[in-house]
């Protein structure tokens, strides 16, 4: 069948080409191939249909989808997803945000998760900052029940982090000592609230996107950390 002149088909091929070129682009910037990329760009282009992908979609999709549940989280990862401000999330945003999420190296994890705990951007953390992504994560009735021993449990978690982060001891964590001691110890990656989806989310999403099904980012995946470590482990009892 061939496409009339203006009509749906002529459309659908023009914006398969904007599919396709796009995808070749986020391709080279991602840790997303060429029909990954196509293929999220077209789930993005299907949830944007009926509404764009504001803040409140989004969230909802986050918390839906990948399971990050605290809304004052939700609203800060939506701020650093929406590069260009624009109140919505648009399909290079949209490839981005899960590229980082679901494969993204030590660096860009660190990068994603500093810049959601770092509320007013002036690429510093202080203990208001650490207290309000926290304040959601933490609830009433997992373990910690009133709402001052919450209170208690949150200033204790804050402190802590502060302890383990801020180096030189100023009352701010800057870029430079949040990624150090995240290289020391990847699990403070999240100290102030969950940021990214849980392992089984990101590869229950993967698996619907694309057929290689390759692997989330390692970082994430505590369970193929402790495997390889076994094996190295099992292989050097082997050799000695
Ligand atoms: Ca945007
Ligand atoms: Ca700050």
């Amino acid at each position: 069948m061939t496409s009339r002149p203006g009509g749906s088909g002529k459309v659908n091929i023009a914006k398969e080409l904007e599919f396709q070129d796009l995808g070749r682009r986020l391709a080279t910037e991602t840790h997303f191939n060429h029909t990954e990329c196509v293929t999220l760009l077209k789930l993005h282009a299907r949830l944007v249909a009926e509404v764009p992908l504001d803040r409140m979609q989004f969230r909802g999709l986050l918390f839906q989808a990948l399971e990050i549940s605290d809304t004052f989280i939700l609203d800060r990862i939506f701020r650093v997803v929406d590069q260009d401000d624009n109140g919505v999330v648009k399909g290079d945003e949209f490839v981005r945000c899960l590229s980082v999420m679901m494969r993204g190296n030590l660096e860009e994890l660190t990068s994603f998760c500093y810049d959601v705990y770092d509320v007013n951007g002036d690429r510093s953390l202080a203990r208001e900052e650490l207290f309000m992504c926290l304040d959601g994560s933490l609830r009433p009735g997992r373990g910690i029940l009133e709402k001052e021993e919450l209170a208690d449990g949150i200033k204790d978690i804050v402190e802590m982090a502060m302890k383990k982060l801020d180096v030189n001891r100023d009352g701010q964590i800057t870029y430079e000592d949040f990624r150090d001691a995240i290289r020391r110890e990847p699990l403070l990656m999240q100290v102030c609230g969950r940021c990214l989806p849980p392992t089984r989310y990101s590869e229950a999403f993967l698996f619907l996107i694309t057929p290689d099904n390759k692997k989330i980012s390692p970082i994430l995946h505590p369970e193929s950390t402790a495997k390889s470590k076994k094996t190295k482990s099992a292989a050097s009892h082997t050799i000695t």
